[in-house]
């Protein structure tokens, strides 16, 4: 029986390692908030403007070419994707995203990102030489936490979402995207479908932070994706009559927080009926005044499960009990079920040693916009011993990240040669 050459046994070499740790150490305070020891790093901010510059001068270190697409997502090539295009051998694409949920936690998103750069340190210092070119992504707007739709950068360059309707997202202040595009520099005009783009890639492999605990009950450090459950948003506007808090009577109220209350409530009852999960994270209440009665709130509903019929049963009941209150409901955003490339996922599993467990998640993630657009993708997860994501408390050990990074390393490697 050969030695098996389980890459996530295998340490980072030092250099790569000490590579990955000053890249960590650099984004750490970035968007780092103190009080809750999260980060808000949102779309075409301050911060993300930050984040780009890091991003561009780390592959500008490397020597790698640095594109922008049409959405404004960053590439950067070790190789010409074009020409490799041109030739029948698309190339291959690594990377995540750099943004963040809320006060969300340090991992998701720019572990990707870091080990993908690390990935390529790696394969230099092992003297590969790739016959196709090896790029890694930024993609904006992953988490849609300023102008809630997720996966924005993915899904305006796929087509999966217009560039009309992109442009006219708004955030809670009302700047509308197309608004923040031109303060950061760039033409909302641009946006559209990216078939140059596209056309550079003949496979995407996206490395995460867990968001979960399945590495960490299977006792391994990395795992691949195999898919992604079907997930979406909701808006539900709750309509009310504004009125004093002391004076009104209680049957001359339209309270538009009971109709929200009860849909709240609703939505983990119905959830769990069928097998799903759902909740409403994030609210707007009109017009916020401890002694005012609400006159609209405004709620929004994840739900994701394993069988799609399903999710859209949890929705149509919550739907219908919404409008009993006046509410109405709009489908903000809707990912169908993900299967991530069966044979790519299969390859990196023995490429990496073939107890390498498997995974779904119920996570989306720009992967699952490729792989739903037809680009050959899969993902890998790198455990987190907290199991939890969107939050200061998702974490990944530092051996963890390293093994990750080999990992990366050698299913590139196995990809590009
Ligand atoms: O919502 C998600 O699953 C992802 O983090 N955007
Ligand atoms: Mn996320
Ligand atoms: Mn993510």
């Amino acid at each position: 029986m050969p030695e098996r050459t389980d890459v996530p046994s295998l340490p980072l070499a030092a250099g790569p390692q000490a590579s990955f740790d000053a890249m960590w150490a650099d984004l750490q305070p970035v968007g780092l908030e103190a009080s809750t020891g999260g980060y808000r790093r949102f779309a075409w901010t301050g911060e993300d403007h930050d984040l780009r510059e890091w991003f561009a001068a780390e592959c500008a270190r490397r020597g790698l070419d640095l594109t922008t697409d049409r959405m404004g997502n960053q590439w950067a090539w070790w190789g010409d994707p074009d020409a490799a295009a041109a030739a029948g051998r698309p190339g291959v694409a690594v990377g995540s995203h750099l943004d963040s949920v809320p006060d969300g936690g340090a991992f998701d998103g720019p572990l990707g990102v870091v080990s993908g750069l690390v990935a390529i340190d790696v394969l230099r210092e092992n003297g590969f030489a790739p016959s196709r070119p090896i790029g890694v992504v930024n993609f904006v707007d992953e988490e849609g936490a300023r102008f809630g739709v997720a996966c924005a950068g993915s899904r305006v360059i796929t087509g999966a979402m217009s560039a009309d309707r992109a442009r006219s997202l708004t955030d809670a202040d009302g700047v509308s995207m197309a608004e923040a595009l031109r303060s950061a520099g760039r033409d909302p005009s641009a946006l559209g479908r990216d078939e140059e783009t596209l056309r550079r890639i003949g496979c995407f492999v996206e490395l995460h932070v867990e968001q979960g605990r399945g590495l960490i009950d299977l006792g391994h450090p990395v795992a691949v994706g195999t898919d992604i459950w079907p997930h979406g948003r909701w808006r539900f506007d709750f309509p009310g009559a504004a009125n004093h808090a002391g004076t009104t009577r209680l049957e001359d109220r339209q309270d538009a927080m009971l109709g929200y209350a009860d849909t709240v409530l609703a939505a983990r009852s119905v959830a769990a009926q069928r097998g799903c999960v759902a909740t409403i994270g994030k609210v707007v209440v009109e017009p916020g005044g401890v002694n005012a009665i609400p006159s609209h709130v405004t709620g929004w509903l994840d739900s994701r499960g394993p069988v799609e019929s399903d999710v859209r049963a949890v929705v149509a009941e919550l739907s219908s009990r919404a409008e009993t209150y006046g509410a109405t409901v709009t489908e903000e955003s809707w990912t169908t079920t993900t299967r991530f490339d069966q044979t790519l996922a299969v390859r990196l599993r023995d490429t990496l040693g073939g107890e390498v467990p498997m995974l779904g998640t119920g996570a989306g993630h720009d992967a699952g916009v490729l792989a739903n657009h037809g680009v050959p993708t899969a993902m890998l997860f790198v455990r987190n011993p907290t199991g939890i994501s969107h939050s200061p408390e998702e974490f990944a050990e530092a051996e963890d990240c390293h093994r990750g990074v080999a990992a990366l390393a050698r299913v590139v490697e196995d990809l590009a040669r």
